[in-house]
């Protein structure tokens, strides 16, 4: 709001970072959108567009470029928050049309932390202006984003979507940075941009610890690595603008070429599978003969898709085909492709003939996915091949035309020749163009499988592409199906086939696959095989038949609707809080534990719990009807006067709520005196409060105080960003908590 009120001051920072060398200055409109703006009485337009004005007027005959700055929105994403990405892209879009009908020379995206939000941003952008598009996005120490999205999968995407150049911003000091900026560059061939913050701020000053000087050397190891853009985030100013751009003066680059990028690979937004080897496509997420998935996508029982989902890659699959067909084939894809990239982390893979479920899913799914599939005909290739290139994706190619499938291998190869040439004309690069030679069954024309076969070798060997094949097909129509789809499958792969669509969950199938790289020398040592049979000597387990799930592997997993359904019936021979404290808080526990360990990441987290809160609204029914209550103890929690950001205490909020405890939420920008009042009338026995920036740590400080002052007979517990455990302490909390996790371990210790 500076901008139209005191619109001189933003031109004099602009005016003092320029002078200090910067080349590009971003607009002061990082929280300019339609859901920070309501309240202020000023419309998105009025702001952005005094934002460019007064960056203009600094830049104004110097060296220097425009870019419109857009931050994050400030809620999370569906599932886990409740925006969805539509009405993301329509925020973003907002701001992108008025920054540049106001002449801003570029769009830079920036702090953003989940991969779909960056996407609808970059998305926007790119529908809504032709300016070059920039977006950076900001890691923790463990490499991944707060919503555990990793360096490939952002690199992969962004790419994928044609940003101009990507990189890093925010969260970390320079040093802190490097070993990211490292990994992005193996992953990225654009070029990178990194932007930390001056260190990490002490928060009982809010002062942050590295100069100018320091700053600027640190970052210049980071820019000798090859990165094209650097300067400064939270803590920096025009003297470390001036530092950077004397270090920037004497920097060479010397840029190796990024060493990961010409290999194909496709990824989820927390997971890259590269094809560097077989990978497993499971089949089973398509109603093709299965009788009781035809009636669960009746009656949009997303949980059974779910479980197909996760015993596949629990089996082993690498990468998942998805497969709809019938009514309303775009609203299901829509619904699947949502559900399934909140509990699995296997990249997908679309199967539709149609091109507009294809363009719809891989709008909404936040990774490289695999487009299944194109054909040789003309007016499929142009249909399709535009929105595989618009969204990065991979795509299949089958071997056949408008004259349908050719009897002889030569003939399919000149078909896979036909449609490389044109996905290259489309401006899809080689590495994502994979050829099915199809799989005809043996039953019907067996002299056909011979061609299959040779097709795959001629274009593995010749076109040096990567073949998919549905392999099970071969089997339709005979006896014994799951030993002529083994055999096959050792052939195929024999003959160079890389991604078989199979049935991982027929152990001999996934034997194959084993004992194919044992024998081909790409398992070496037999170190995986040998690995594999020690864990699992005997038969494995079945893996769990829809319906047939338990209430525990429903809430680890994040079943909804399956744990309601079980609770219910659990409930008919087991006493509701044996249920609780047997079933689970053991399992949202493990899914705590590997949160901690890093094997899951916050979606997947928030949708266990979503799973264990349907759980408990079966298990408080239960005890309403005997006249019980079913939360434990009561905990007031808010963001600290001053501060609006909560997101952080919004997800504090839904995993204590699904933990059972009770909770009254505050909201944001509380004032003292009213978490004092909500205590005393509630009698809470814990206080939550978070913060998010050093400017409004004092305001937490004053709460606890007060709090302590009106001898409350609670605990304090506080968490955010730039919190520390020596400065909550200091503040007089009780707790530290580090994140949501650790707020639940506080209530059961204080709460029981
Ligand atoms: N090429 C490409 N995509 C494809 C195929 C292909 N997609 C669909 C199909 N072929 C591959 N998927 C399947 C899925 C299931 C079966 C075969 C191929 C199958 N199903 C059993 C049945 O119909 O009897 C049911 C098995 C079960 O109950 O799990 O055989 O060739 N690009």
């Amino acid at each position: 709001l500076l901008n139209l009120t005191h619109p001189q001051w933003l031109v004099e920072i602009h005016s003092a970072y320029i002078a200090a060398g910067a080349q590009v200055v971003y607009t002061n409109t990082f929280g300019a959108n339609r859901l920070k703006l309501a309240g202020s009485g000023c419309t998105v337009d009025e702001v952005v567009r005094a934002g460019v004005a007064n960056a203009r007027a600094a830049a104004e005959g110097k060296n220097c470029l425009v870019a419109l700055d857009i931050g994050p929105l400030g809620q999370l994403l569906q599932p886990t928050g409740s925006l969805s990405f539509d009405e993301a892209y329509a925020l973003f879009a907002e701001q992108v049309i008025a920054g540049s009908a106001a002449g801003a020379d570029l769009i830079c995206i920036e702090t953003v932390a989940d991969l779909s939000e960056a996407r609808a941003a970059v998305l926007a952008a790119k529908e809504n202006s032709r300016l070059p598009v920039v977006c950076t996005m900001t890691f923790e120490q463990n490499m991944r984003t707060f919503t555990g999205c990793s360096v490939p999968s952002v690199a992969l995407v962004l790419e994928g979507l044609g940003v101009d150049m990507l990189g890093i911003n925010c969260s970390l000091g320079p040093d802190e940075i490097y070993p990211i900026a490292q990994e992005l560059l193996r992953w990225t061939s654009l070029p990178v941009l990194i932007k930390p913050n001056a260190g990490l701020p002490d928060p009982a000053t809010g002062a942050y610890t590295i100069t100018p000087e320091a700053f600027a050397e640190s970052l210049g190891r980071i820019a000798a690595l090859g990165v094209k853009g650097v300067g400064g985030c939270c803590g920096t100013d025009p003297r470390f603008i001036h530092a950077l751009a004397q270090k920037a003066a004497s920097i060479t680059h010397a840029r190796p070429a990024a060493d990961l990028t010409l290999q194909p690979a496709v990824c989820s937004a927390s997971r890259v599978v590269p094809i560097d080897r077989v990978r497993v496509v499971g089949e089973r997420i398509n109603p093709t003969g299965k009788k009781r998935f035809k009636e669960a996508l009746l009656h949009r029982d997303m949980d059974y898709l779910l479980t197909q989902a996760l015993s596949q890659t629990a089996a082993g699959a690498d990468i998942l085909d998805v497969g709809l067909p019938g009514v309303d084939e775009k609203e299901m894809m829509e619904q699947a492709v949502t559900a399934l990239q909140s509990v699995t982390d296997a990249p997908l893979q679309i199967d539709s003939t149609k091109p507009e479920v294809l363009e719809r899913a891989l709008r909404l799914y936040s990774g490289k996915a695999v487009v299944n599939s194109v054909n040789g005909e003309q007016a499929v290739l142009e249909q399709v091949l535009p929105i595989v290139k618009k969204y990065g994706a991979a795509v299949i190619g089958l071997t056949l035309d408008e004259k349908g499938i050719p009897q002889t291998a030569e003939e399919r190869f000149e078909i896979a020749r036909r449609i490389l040439a044109a996905a290259q004309e489309a401006g899809i690069p080689k590495k994502n163009v994979y050829i099915d030679c199809l799989t005809l069954t043996a039953s019907a024309e067996q002299a056909a499988v011979a061609e299959t076969l040779r097709a795959v070798r001629m274009v593995h060997e010749k076109l040096g592409l990567k073949t998919l094949l549905g392999v099970s097909n071969i089997s339709f129509g005979l006896p014994r199906r799951q030993v002529v789809n083994q055999h096959f499958l050792t052939m195929a792969l024999c003959a160079g086939l890389d991604l078989p669509i199979m049935n991982p969950n027929d152990q001999a199938m996934m034997d194959a696959v084993r004992c194919y790289h044992l024998l081909a020398n790409i398992d070496q040592d037999a170190k995986e095989f040998i690995a594999h049979c020690a864990a699992a000597p005997e038969t494995p387990a079945a893996p769990a038949p829809a319906g047939e799930i338990s209430l525990d592997y429903a809430v680890e997993n994040g079943l909804q609707q399956e744990a309601g359904a079980l609770t219910r019936r659990m409930l008919a021979d087991m006493p509701p809080m044996e249920i609780v404290n047997t079933v689970l808080i053991p399992a949202l526990d493990r899914a705590g534990a590997g949160f901690e360990k890093g094997t899951l990441f916050l979606p997947q987290l928030i949708q266990a719990a979503g799973a264990a809160q349907a759980a408990f609204e079966e298990i408080r029914k239960d005890l309403a009807r005997t006249g019980k209550s079913a939360s434990r103890g009561c905990i007031v929690v808010a963001t600290v006067k001053g501060d609006v950001h909560d997101i952080g205490k919004n997800i504090v909020k839904v995993l204590l709520e699904n933990y059972g405890f009770g909770v009254i939420d505050l909201g944001k920008d509380v004032p003292p005196e009213e978490v004092v009042r909500a205590a005393r009338e509630h009698g809470a026995q814990l206080v939550g409060l978070s913060a998010l920036m050093t400017t409004t740590l004092p305001s937490m400080e004053e709460t606890i105080a007060l709090l302590r002052r009106e001898k409350m007979p609670c605990k304090v517990m506080v968490g955010g960003a730039v919190l520390t455990p020596d400065y909550a302490h200091k503040i007089g909390a009780d707790y530290y908590a580090k994140d949501a996790k650790e707020s639940v371990d506080i209530a059961r210790q204080v709460i029981g």
